[in-house]
């Protein structure tokens, strides 16, 4: 059966992208044929079984360049699951990446109709929501992760969180590998960590916001986060990669009303090649209709892999418009301290997230200083003046600037 229909015009179709290089000796179209095959409704060699029904499920390759090895192929809505992640990467994150005829693949893009969304619940919170909550409209968000990473007790964790809040930070989030364990247990990190933000808050008159990292199996994840709902906390944070798309969507399926800060530790096992994989801009996009009210995008500037155009392309597709669907916050993170941020903001704009934790908690005057450093930086960029210029006046990034520029 040939899936070849050049010129085609999808229409209410998922559209994947593909970077498709055939193994040795092989035809660029019929690897085409058979990655569309693999990803839908065939195998390796024609059925006896095959039906008219099954038929009208098949996809059609409408457009490719040979010399890019590029490729368009438009799948019918009925071949995946309303309201399934789970299933949309089984097909089109599956097999195909196995197949001998392929020596190197790479999903780069999913366009998703506006009529596939509605069966998702996307964002509870979005970019509105997370700023109405802070009350904060028009600056970027300032956000630190406790380090050191793992190591510290209940209250040690919390003293250093609370430093933060005190230095301007909205939000302290766990680190990515610190979720229940013997010298720190997560219930205990939680009511010391959710003790010291009141505490914060009452002292700075601004409203701050811990997320508690809930990584575990499924069930786990929603105990933890009823237990941080009771103490009310209002943020719960997920490794979305470590848990998977199934434990991501179903809590968001329990409509706990709590904004979900999405980390991607291990992305970079199948986003960084540029040759084979998954790119973070279709796992953004994935985790857009999950339902994730703030994800981690890099930087551009900092310690991490991500070149600019990429991450642009990201931080752009997580607030277009996309039917009903709210926008995500994007977080940039990953070896940033004040110094980075005229760079992330002339790249960027204000509506992110900065996350600094080496960058606050590495400060010589300590986290609250580091915090402080962070905020005025920020300020000095909002009001169009440079850092040299500003730290004349602001000791905290006088420092800070001496430390890492
Ligand atoms: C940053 C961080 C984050 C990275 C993740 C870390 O700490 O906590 O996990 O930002 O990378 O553990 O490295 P620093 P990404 O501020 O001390 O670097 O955001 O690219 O997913
Ligand atoms: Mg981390």
């Amino acid at each position: 059966m040939r899936l070849i229909r050049k010129g085609y015009k999808p229409k209410e179709e998922l559209v994947a992208t593909f970077y498709a290089e055939p193994a040795k000796n092989k035809d660029f179209i019929s690897v085409l044929e058979s990655i569309a095959r693999e990803s839908s409704i065939g195998t390796w060699t024609s059925l006896r079984t095959m039906t008219a029904s099954a038929k009208k499920l098949a996809p059609k390759i409408f457009y490719w360049d040979e010399k890019k090895h590029i490729a368009k192929i438009a799948y019918p809505q009925d071949l995946f699951e309303r309201g399934s992640i789970v299933q949309i990467l089984s097909s089109l994150g599956g097999n195909i990446y196995g197949m001998k005829d392929v020596k190197n693949l790479r999903w780069l893009d999913i366009e998703i109709p506006e009529s596939f969304c509605k069966a998702f619940k996307g964002p509870a919170f979005g970019i509105e929501g997370v700023r109405k909550h802070f009350k904060v409209k028009d600056r970027p968000l300032l956000g630190t992760i406790v380090k050191p990473k793992v190591g510290l007790t209940p209250k040690q964790h919390a003293k250093v969180a609370f430093k933060a809040w005190l230095g301007g930070c909205d939000l302290v989030k766990d680190d990515e590998n610190l979720t229940d364990m013997r010298f720190n247990r997560f219930k205990k990190r939680v009511e010391e960590t959710l003790k010291m933000k009141e505490k914060a808050e009452s002292i700075t008159g601004e409203v701050k916001a811990y997320m508690p990292n809930i990584s575990a199996p499924a069930d786990e994840m929603l105990e933890r986060a009823e237990f941080v709902k009771e103490l009310g906390g209002s943020y719960i944070m997920i490794d979305i990669i470590a848990c998977g798309f199934s434990g991501l969507q179903f809590i968001r399926n329990q409509n706990l009303g709590m904004i979900i800060h999405a980390h991607r530790a291990g992305h970079a096992t199948f986003t960084r090649n540029p040759k084979h994989g998954i790119t973070m801009l279709v796992l953004a996009k994935l985790a857009r209709l999950a339902g994730v009210d703030q994800l981690h995008i890099g930087t551009v500037v900092g310690k991490m892999h991500g070149r600019k155009e990429e991450v642009l392309c990201i931080h752009k597709a997580l607030k277009e418009p996309l039917g009903k669907l709210k926008s995500v916050f994007s977080v940039c993170s990953g070896g940033l301290h004040p110094g980075s941020v005229p760079a992330l903001l002339k790249i960027f704009g204000k509506d992110i997230i900065i996350q600094a934790g080496g960058g606050i908690h590495g400060h010589k005057l300590g986290s609250e200083a580091g915090a402080k450093a962070m905020r005025q930086a920020i300020d000095a960029c909002l009001e169009g003046i440079e850092l040299s210029e500003y730290a004349k006046t602001h000791r905290e990034l006088a420092i800070a600037l001496k430390q890492w520029c």
